[in-house]
């Protein structure tokens, strides 16, 4: 794909996010952009914000889970980038107007204690890790009824959108291997599941985060934020709603709907 239409795709699925307006897959008209293509895509958006301000936090692997792997057709996840407006604090609110049609999933977070890069093993990843706290993962797909192709979702910036950290930052000893998370909606529990979900081991996911990174000669920093994936299935965000996880050994994480 040459790069204008890279460029022109990039402003598409950007000002659907701006303006919360769904929009038609970008395949539908291209059908032969490629996950290179898409990934190309998402770091054009990228740019976009990064001179709108907007500066690199962290990333995000999706399709994590073998359900969500399942559903798409694709056997490897995916990741996305976060940047500084996309932090939300623990208590913290968003109106859901501002989104086109935001779901929520429960998480696990890796803070980066320094710089890592090459094809790494989930043993070398940990050990650039500073610590490891409970997430909350706000999705919102810019394409209409959340219907996407897998290349369609990585242009799309694998649908980040928002997401919050919990207060509690326990060290990389911790096992994180099948820590039980409950994800609770105005105190009723809507999902209950294992970090084991997480590509059977959140460290699995930030490794292969690093590998594929480093496919493209890139790599984490220190200080960066990583969300490792969901857990379970999302969960569509209502006004009034107070979603709330907690996470054995990490605690809780919150935020409300207005
Ligand atoms: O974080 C995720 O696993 C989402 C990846 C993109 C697919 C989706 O929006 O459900
Ligand atoms: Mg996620």
């Amino acid at each position: 794909m040459d790069q204008e239409t890279v460029e022109k795709l990039a402003r598409v699925v950007d000002d659907a996010a701006m303006e919360s307006t769904p929009i038609t897959m970008l395949t539908a008209e291209h059908d032969g952009l490629t996950i290179e293509d898409a990934y190309r895509i998402q770091r054009a958006s990228m740019r976009r914000r990064f001179g709108r301000g907007e500066t690199l936090v962290g990333m995000k692997m999706g399709l994590t889970s073998r359900a969500k792997m399942e559903q798409m057709g694709v056997h490897n996840p995916i990741y996305g980038h976060l940047t500084s407006s996309m932090k939300l604090t623990s208590g913290g609110s968003f109106k859901k107007e501002s989104y086109c049609h935001p779901r929520v999933e429960p998480e696990i977070a890796f803070i980066m204690g320094r710089d890592i890069s090459g094809q790494v093993t989930s043993q070398e990843a940990l050990s650039a890790v500073s610590g490891v706290c409970a997430a909350l993962e706000i999705i919102d797909s810019r394409y209409k009824d959340f219907k996407f192709t897998l290349n369609d979702v990585v242009a799309d910036n694998a649908s980040s959108t928002l997401f919050v950290l919990g207060e509690k930052i326990a060290t990389p000893d911790l096992d994180v291997s099948n820590l039980g998370m409950v994800m609770s909606v105005n105190g009723e529990v809507r999902e209950t599941g294992s970090s084991a979900a997480i590509l059977e081991h959140p460290l699995r996911s930030l490794a292969a985060l690093i590998c594929m990174l480093d496919s493209v000669s890139e790599g984490l920093h220190a200080g960066q934020i990583v969300l490792a994936g969901g857990a379970t299935q999302a969960i569509a965000c209502t006004p009034g709603s107070h979603v709330s996880l907690e996470v054995e050994s990490l605690g809780s994480v919150e935020f409300f709907v207005e």
